[in-house]
């Protein structure tokens, strides 16, 4: 019941089929028309047939973003693990860490994804700008962390302590040091409004990174119930005091007949129904069909505030590989967001615009 799950759609459907085989999912837009039943279908591996920049990448703008970027920071991943071997993440990933089994070490039984969600969520952060498969929004810029928290199933909040706590302190396990990451990236969650200790354990965790000058992004959960009213479930790291919670944007096609998954300039920003609408919603990032790395190789679409998050957290990276601090690339990031016209409880700031941020 207070386990932490990872917070992609597509995630919570595979428990009852194959992964990476096929998985229909409903999908709809906030205050739109009916929702649309959707197909969510795997691609075929990339390698060489030319590299797609996903529509969530041009629609911010992050050729720009990155373009007016010099240097690079680390940033943490917190979720269930990378494919190491992915060649569109070769050199990306520089450490390794398990929290689960307390463990370290790239390309281990107990740091390699054995789901396929951290693979993407990486991926969206830092896949290789080159002629295959996807292309990170800070691609060139940030060195990945991945420490896995969250095996097939969900994790345990204890673990997640451990993580947020290892990934401030960085590979030398020496806080205050150069190789602290600079974000903290985490696409989990789940609701502990009737576990006091744990929200207590966890907020001297978070404060442990943020503290530190880290800044930590957290998804905000998939529970949004297609309606006005504040969600009846919350969700946690969200919550936390000092987190930025991460709602989930798609594209519209302009006649309103479906989703969209290409940025030509005409389509519309909307909110899907499993957003969450809560008060700790700070920022929106897309996170409808995101096309990253897949593990084992080539690339798929994944959709939920999972999605969204690693959007928010590259884009901090990259003011912070400019010389910001964590809070004045957040107070950059909220100043220069799209507002969509939904409420502040469902979209936050707005959508992200990273062209406009940098
Ligand atoms: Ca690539
Ligand atoms: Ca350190
Ligand atoms: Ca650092």
């Amino acid at each position: 019941m207070n386990k932490l799950k990872s917070l992609s759609m597509m995630t919570i459907l595979i428990t009852s089929l194959l992964p990476f085989v096929a998985a229909t999912v409903t999908i709809a837009a906030m205050d739109q028309e009916q929702p649309p039943l959707v197909q969510l279908m795997a691609k075929p591996g990339g390698g060489g047939s030319g590299q797609v920049a996903d529509w969530g990448y041009v629609r911010i703008g992050a050729d720009l973003a990155r373009a007016a970027t010099s240097g690079s920071v680390q940033v943490a991943v917190i979720d269930t693990g990378v494919d190491f071997d992915h060649p569109d993440l070769a050199g990306v990933v520089t450490w390794c860490y398990s929290a689960i089994a307390r463990t370290e070490g790239c390309g281990t039984r107990d740091t390699n994804d054995d789901q396929g969600h951290g693979s993407h969520v990486i991926g969206t952060i830092a896949a290789l700008d080159n002629n295959q498969d996807s292309v990170g929004i800070a691609a060139g810029h940030v060195e990945i962390y991945s420490i896995k928290a969250l095996g097939r199933r969900g994790g345990d909040w204890g673990d997640l302590n451990h993580a947020i706590r290892m990934a401030s302190d960085g590979p030398d396990g020496v806080r205050g040091t150069a190789d602290d990451a600079e974000v903290i990236s985490m696409s989990l969650g789940g609701d502990i409004s009737n576990y006091p200790t744990i929200i207590a354990d966890l907020q001297a965790a978070v404060d442990y990174a943020t503290s530190n000058g880290v800044a930590v992004i957290a998804s905000a959960g998939n529970e949004g119930q297609c309606s006005d009213a504040p969600n009846t479930r919350m969700s946690w790291p969200a919550a936390s005091n000092g987190v930025v919670g991460v709602g989930a944007t798609g594209l519209y096609q302009p006649d309103m007949s479906g989703w969209a998954t290409e940025w030509t300039g005409a389509e519309l920003d909307v909110m899907p129904c499993f957003s969450n609408n809560a008060d700790y919603v700070d920022i929106s990032a897309p996170g409808v069909y995101i096309t990253a790395t897949k593990n084992g190789g080539g690339t798929t679409d994944m959709s939920g505030t999972s999605m969204a998050a690693p959007h928010v957290a590259a884009l901090v990276a990259l003011l912070m590989a400019n010389g910001f601090s964590a809070s004045q690339a957040m107070a950059r990031i909220y100043s220069t967001a799209i507002d969509m016209g939904y409420a502040s409880t469902l979209q936050g700031a707005g959508l992200i615009n990273a062209a406009a941020a940098v």
